[in-house]
């Protein structure tokens, strides 16, 4: 019973992420442990049964790199991320059946209650299907994440990644920690002399279509705990066949002028970036606390002369008859992958043609903020987004049955079906997202389009 509920909890623990306050202290760094107390006092409510402080014993994935001539290939990784949360902690919370979160003090996503015992589903909808107050109450939530401080997580910073003495922790609201996730996970990998772009966590592997789920369920999970909302979900935006943004406008997401700027009576006029998208190759940000907001956000939808459409009904169709879910190599050149496809380095209709389609598309068409990768997600549009990829996703897991055992081995850094999805802490694995969403708390309505 013990290993069945250590093997439910490793595939499903609950998501929280970007390092838990409490393990950031000189002690918990320097001890390498993350093992804080539950609500009973003891590490991981071990004493009330809702987890232990657990060991990670040596992993598999560097011999695996080495061993494929991953990385013999650079000279050599010395990325604070490889191989995560190894570089900061080797003690992490395991919770047991139900419960989750970095303590256990939670409930795995699914579940609520004191005892983690009653199921939940809730459902994401498109923002069209929302009435005014429902769409108001999304608006005034997203607010509230923006401006609130986190009271459980703190965001990593440091002036030069080749420096671990320059690294710091700073606070940073629910919206921030969200942002900053995708910046941190979309940085180079660092080598000991310079950086190697052609990888990323998040990005261009196995990866993509799951990491993104976990961040909008850390969101999503987020805002409920906030706000007290246990049924609040996100929404999304179903882009097919749209002529234009027709949600870029004030009743919805917010028009923007000639410059890209969002119009002051729309609802996100204030809202600033965590970083600049730029300027900031070599270091994390934000680097100083108060400091880190910087540019304003901007969308410039359809004026990109590479892009000139959003894409159609017939795109998405397409996407979804590709029933293999990644192929070698497993990156942005995989033919016949319906996870390059859906990211978007394909086309959808033949499975071969390099191009710059859905995902990517989307996020080319809007421009602005959504265009550059490192800071695309200080947009709530990117939101919005990735809840329609999401979707996508998981009509395709419904429709070939989609399972953690469809997932690749393959050599893409932190790609590999079982390492922990990075940065999410505690750890959840690549493959175990690779499954129905309603294991995750979350199903989607059926919008037919407008
Ligand atoms: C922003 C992103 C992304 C892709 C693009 C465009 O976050 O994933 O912009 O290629
Ligand atoms: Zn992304």
């Amino acid at each position: 019973m013990l290993l069945l509920c250590t093997f439910l909890t490793l595939c499903l623990s609950a998501v929280h992420s970007q390092f838990p306050r409490v393990c950031t202290t000189d002690e918990a760094i320097s001890d390498k442990s993350c093992c804080p107390a539950g609500k009973d006092g003891s590490p991981c409510g071990s004493n009330s049964g809702r987890g232990i402080c657990r060991n990670w014993v040596t992993h598999v994935i560097i011999p695996t790199l080495i061993a494929s001539g991953f990385a013999a290939s650079v000279p050599q990784y010395d990325d604070d991320r490889l191989d995560w949360p190894r570089h900061y902690y080797n003690k992490t919370c395991e919770c047991f059946g139900n419960y989750g979160g970095f303590n256990c003090g939670d409930c795995r996503n699914g579940f609520h209650g004191e005892k983690c015992d009653r199921n939940k589903t809730v459902v994401r909808r498109e923002i069209r299907e929302l009435s005014l107050t429902e769409r108001k109450k999304v608006f005034r939530y997203l607010k509230i994440a923006k401006t609130t401080k986190s009271k459980d997580f703190v965001v990593l910073t440091t002036r030069d990644r080749h420096h671990r003495d320059t690294y710091r922790f700073v606070d940073a609201t629910i919206y921030n920690v969200f942002a900053w996730i995708h910046y941190y996970a979309t940085q180079a990998i660092m080598t000991p002399s310079s950086f190697d772009q052609s990888h990323t966590y998040a990005h261009r592997g196995p990866a993509f279509p799951g990491w993104h789920r976990l961040g909008l369920v850390f969101l999503e999970r987020q805002i409920q705990l906030l706000t007290g909302d246990e049924d609040f979900a996100l929404p999304y935006y179903d882009w097919r066949g749209e002529k234009n943004c027709s949600i870029c406008t004030n009743d919805f997401m917010g028009k923007n002028n000639g410059q890209g700027t969002l119009d002051p009576f729309s609802e996100f006029a204030s809202w600033r970036s965590i970083c600049s998208g730029i300027n900031y190759v070599e270091a994390y940000c934000p680097v100083v606390e108060h400091e880190y907001e910087m540019e304003r956000l901007r969308r410039r939808p359809g004026t990109d002369n590479t892009v000139n459409r959003l894409p159609s009904f017939q795109d998405v169709v397409d996407t979804l008859r590709w029933s293999v879910f990644d192929r070698s190599p497993y990156n942005s050149r995989a033919t016949r992958s319906f996870r390059n496809v859906l990211e978007g380095f394909i086309r959808p209709s033949n499975g071969m043609t390099p191009a710059t389609t859905m995902h990517n598309q989307v996020h080319v068409y809007l421009g602005g903020t959504m265009g550059q990768v490192p800071i695309s997600a200080n947009d709530p549009m990117f939101v919005l987004h990735h809840c329609y990829i999401d979707k996508i996703f998981e009509l395709w897991i419904t429709k070939y049955n989609g399972n953690p055992d469809t997932y690749p081995e393959n050599d893409e850094p932190g790609q590999g079906p079982e390492e922990c999805c990075t940065p999410y802490f505690p750890c959840f694995w690549n493959k175990d997202l690779l499954r129905k969403s309603t294991d995750l708390g979350y199903k989607y309505s059926t919008y037919q389009g407008s």
